[in-house]
């Protein structure tokens, strides 16, 4: 199934691949691990100091290039890009389900992220607007114009190995950038596939080297990366020391930064909510994925008077989801990505445990039949009476939801708030006035970038700008203005009076 999906992309011959792996990790050699069965499934050959510099170089003079493509013509090899993606959408998706064990609706889900984000971009080429504001002198005029920025370094991670990188990426084709991904090497078969798709369909158009891939280690390729002054904008996805130690360095250099990190989201459910609804959203929300998405619903804030009502719905839910090979049709829980999450999902358990948490479903690994890869079941743990649970202010990625119950609405957005990261949030209410209360215009309801109602944490339309604040690094990427991130403004002043005026009515004669 892999072999025959690279092979559809064109890179099951790629010389960096090999899909008889060998031996173990090298400084120059990845192994990609199936998370499913636990076994190799390719070798990956990677980049160092000085290919990397190459891949800098050739991008940057790309860059000189692309910028003087007017932008709808910049639209139009985006164009191209999303179909050849609609074209292959199966194919990258079983690689996306092969390499990080999404479920395969999951994966393909994520490769309809690109497409849309391309439709999106190519609209978008013909809609790079700028300002015109009225000159307080007479005979000038003033404008705001958009100009492309340079090479942008995306760093993405394993969860979203294709969606990520095209929101970036898409974007900022049409205004004028050129792209240089450093992928999760948890995912590197996934971005080989997307990075060539995009590539030789631009070249085919005539443009080399829009997208260039650089698959690396941090010490060897990631640190020099976000060092490089030739790259302006750094756009990073992962966990928020990753984002911490990004917005560190690009900031020594006075680089710009955008940073997609940590979540750690809560559905807050009121007592006049739709339970049933509740439920079923929540369930995707937490469970999807197998709690790997930065969106994941973590913490679920439910009033007192409907709390065992619809936990009783979840735990039923939660033991009746199947737990399987993600390739698999009606799997709806694949594995988590390999041992390392595993563990994690382990200890947020036992401090939970030892914290005073109930857990009332699932709390243990899970087994597969014919699948030895790292598979856990999905978990409820009740807070203690107290509220106080101190691991869930951390960011676990595995399917666990911590539940806590509210008196007040005003308490309930209070605890929803009160974590480090700000990423996505959500109210399950048929009162119209609490529903606004959370979206308040004076900032006082949800904290975070996103904010949904009757809607579980997870799955933005691409349309929206996505990312969120605090911890989650201040960062907007995909839809709405997000594109201003990848370009640089410019006011321009024209004086046609053919006099000398200064502005502030200065006289300087
Ligand atoms: C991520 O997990 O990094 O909103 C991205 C969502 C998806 C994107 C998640 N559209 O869940």
């Amino acid at each position: 199934m892999l072999r025959q999906a690279l092979e559809e992309l064109g890179i099951a011959s790629d010389p960096r691949v090999s899909l008889d792996p060998k031996g173990s990790a090298t400084p120059e050699l990845e192994i990609v691990h199936s998370p499913t069965t636990g076994q190799p499934l390719a070798s990956v050959r990677l980049d160092n100091a000085e290919s990397l510099e190459r891949a800098i170089d050739r991008s940057h003079a790309a860059f000189l290039r692309w910028r003087e493509v007017p932008a709808p013509v910049r639209g139009q090899v985006v164009r191209a890009i999303g179909d050849e993606f609609r074209r292959h959408k199966r194919a990258l998706g079983a690689i996306v389900t092969a390499e990080v064990g999404k479920i395969v609706s999951e994966s393909e889900g994520e490769v309809q992220e690109t497409i849309d984000i391309a439709d999106f971009a190519v609209g978008l080429s013909r809609q790079l607007y700028g300002l015109t504001m009225p000159s307080e002198r007479p005979g000038h005029a003033m404008r705001e114009q958009w100009l492309p920025l340079g090479p942008i370094g995306v760093i993405s991670a394993f969860n979203f190995p294709n969606a990520v990188w095209a929101w970036n990426a898409m974007v900022a084709a049409v205004c004028g950038d050129t792209v240089l991904w450093k992928p999760s090497l948890l995912a590197p078969l996934t971005a080989l596939a997307s990075n060539h798709l995009a590539d030789r369909v631009a070249r085919r158009m005539g443009c080399e080297d829009l997208f260039t891939l650089v698959i690396g280690r941090d010490d060897a390729v990631g640190e020099r990366m976000i060092a490089d002054r030739r790259l302006p904008l750094i756009s990073a996805t992962g966990s928020c020391r990753m984002g911490k130690r990004v917005g560190e360095v690009v900031a020594r250099r006075l680089g710009r930064t955008l940073l997609e990190l940590g979540g750690n989201n809560a559905a807050i459910v009121h007592e006049d909510a739709d339970l049933e609804l509740a439920a079923r959203a929540i369930l995707f929300a937490a469970v999807g994925t197998c709690g790997q998405r930065c969106t994941t619903t973590r913490r679920l804030i439910v009033h007192e008077k409907v709390a065992d009502a619809l936990v009783s719905k979840l735990v039923k839910a939660y033991g009746s989801v199947k737990i399987g090979d993600p390739a698999r049709e009606g799997t709806l829980v694949g594995p988590l990505v390999n041992a390392r999450a595993v563990e994690a999902f382990e200890h947020a358990i036992a401090a939970a445990r030892q914290q005073g948490g109930t857990v009332l479903v699932g709390g243990a690994r899970a087994t597969v039949e014919g699948c030895a890869g790292h598979f856990v079941q999905p978990t409820i743990i009740r807070a203690p009476a107290s509220n106080r649970l101190p691991i869930a202010q951390d960011e676990t990625f595995a399917p666990i939801l911590y539940v806590f119950t509210y008196r007040s609405a005003e308490d309930a957005i209070a605890m929803q708030n009160g974590v480090m990261q700000g990423l996505s949030s959500a109210i399950f209410t048929s009162n119209a006035a609490l529903a606004e209360r959370f979206l308040s215009p004076a900032g006082s309801g949800s904290d975070c970038g996103l904010a949904y109602v009757n809607m579980g944490t997870s799955g933005a339309e691409i349309g929206g700008a996505f990312g969120g604040e605090k911890d989650t690094g201040g960062g907007r990427e995909s839809g709405s203005d997000s594109w201003k991130a990848y370009m640089r403004r410019q006011t321009c002043s024209i004086n046609f009076s053919g006099k000398l005026e200064l502005a502030q009515g200065i006289r300087f004669e």
